[in-house]
C-alpha cells in the first residue's frame, strides 16, 4: 500500500513551487513530475514511438550484457553494485541475471528516494532472480552512498542510468560527477547512461510526441500542485512547448500561458501570468562523447569503455575513479 507523503517532503514541495513561481523567469522543478500519475505517464513516454532513449539503453543492456559484465569484472574480488534511482530495474536486470548466472560474488544495492520502490525491489528481485543478494537503500543518493560505504569496504560499481544526468543543467551535472567521485575509492567504477547529440529533429520529436503524452506529463505537475498545494491552475490555459538547441545540446520544456491569468496556491499565494509567459519545466541535456570524457576527467575519472547503441544515439560510459 502506498505510504502517505511525509510532512517534511510536502513542505519542501510548497517552498520549491513558491520559489519557482516567484522567480523571473518562472520555473518548476522536474523532480516533482513523478507522482503516481506522473510515473504512469513516464511509462507511457518510454513506450511511445518517438521516445528513443529507453529503447537505446535497453538494447545496450540486453545485447551487450557479457561485455558490460567484462568491464566490471576486470578487477578481481567481491563488490557492491549500487544503482542510483533504480526504478523497476528493467534494464539492469539483464546484468544482474548474467552476474548471478556466472556465480559472481556481489550485492545489489538499489538506491531510491521512494520508499515504495525500495520495498518493492527488496521483495520482488530475490524472487525473480534466484540467488541475488539485494540490500535496497531508501533515501537521497549521496546520503545512501555514504551509508553503503560505512556498511562495507568492498569495491563499488555505481550505475546511474536512463539519462538522468541529463535532467541537470551541465554545471550541476559536473558538480554531481565530482560529488560522486568523492564517495568512491580509486579503482571503483561508475557506469553512466547518457543521451548523445544527434539529428535535432529526432531529439525534438522525442520531447514533443504526436500523441501529446509528454505534454500531459508536464501539465500533470500543475494538477499535482492543485491537488497537493490547494492550487487553482486551469490546466487548459497552458500549452506544452519543447525546444532543442543542437549547438549546446540543451533540450528544454516549457508550459506557456495562453491568456493573462492569476493563480492562487493554498488560498494565499497569488501569481500573475501574462499571455505567452513561459514556465521553464525541464532540461534533458545531450552531450557528445568528447564532452562526456572531459566531464569524467574533470571529476577525477578515467574513461574505461563506451558502450554505444547501434544507432550511436545513446552511450553507457564506464569510468574508473583515479
Ligand atoms: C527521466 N529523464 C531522463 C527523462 C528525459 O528524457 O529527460 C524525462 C523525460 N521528460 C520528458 N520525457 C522524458
Amino acid at each position: 500500500m502506498p505510504l502517505p507523503p511525509q510532512k517534511g517532503i510536502e513542505e519542501k514541495f510548497l517552498i520549491d513551487v513558491l520559489q519557482g513561481l516567484a522567480s523571473s523567469p518562472k520555473y518548476l522543478q522536474s523532480k516533482y513530475f513523478y507522482d503516481p500519475k506522473g510515473d504512469k505517464l513516464f511509462q507511457d513516454i518510454m513506450n511511445c514511438e518517438e521516445y528513443y532513449p529507453f529503447d537505446c539503453e535497453l538494447e545496450i543492456f540486453s545485447e551487450r550484457t557479457a561485455e558490460i559484465a567484462g568491464a566490471i569484472l576486470r578487477e578481481p574480488g567481491a563488490f557492491d553494485l549500487i544503482e542510483l534511482g533504480a526504478g523497476d530495474c528493467t534494464k539492469s536486470s539483464y546484468l544482474l541475471e548474467y552476474l548471478v548466472g556466472e556465480k559472481v560474488d556481489f550485492t545489489y544495492m538499489p538506491i531510491d528516494i521512494s520508499y515504495n520502490t525500495i520495498a518493492y525491489l527488496n521483495k520482488i528481485l530475490p524472487e525473480r532472480i534466484q540467488g541475488l543478494n539485494v540490500t535496497g537503500l531508501n533515501g537521497e543518493y549521496f546520503d545512501m552512498l555514504k551509508k553503503a560505504a560505512k556498511a562495507s569496504s568492498r569495491r563499488k560499481v555505481v550505475l546511474f542510468m536512463g539519462s538522468n544526468l541529463g535532467n541537470m543543467p551541465p554545471a550541476d551535472a559536473r558538480l554531481f560527477c565530482k560529488e560522486l567521485r568523492a564517495h568512491l575509492n580509486p579503482g571503483d567504477l561508475a557506469l553512466i547512461g547518457i543521451d548523445l547529440k544527434k539529428n535535432p529533429h529526432t531529439v525534438l520529436a522525442a520531447y514533443n510526441d504526436k500523441k501529446g503524452i509528454t505534454a500531459a506529463f508536464n501539465l500533470n505537475l500543475l494538477s499535482r500542485i492543485n491537488r497537493e498545494l490547494a492550487g487553482d491552475f486551469k490546466i487548459g490555459n497552458f500549452s506544452h512547448y519543447a525546444t532543442y538547441d543542437p549547438e549546446s545540446g540543451g533540450c528544454k520544456s516549457f508550459l506557456v500561458s495562453k491568456v493573462d491569468q492569476q493563480v492562487t496556491l493554498s488560498g494565499e499565494y497569488e501569481f500573475k501570468f501574462a499571455k505567452d509567459e513561459c514556465i521553464y519545466m525541464e532540461i534533458s541535456q545531450k552531450y557528445d562523447l568528447k564532452e562526456i570524457g572531459r566531464m569524467g576527467e574533470l571529476a577525477g575519472f578515467k574513461t574505461e569503455e563506451n558502450f554505444l547503441c547501434r544507432k550511436k544515439w545513446f552511450v553507457d560510459t564506464v569510468w574508473s575513479a583515479i
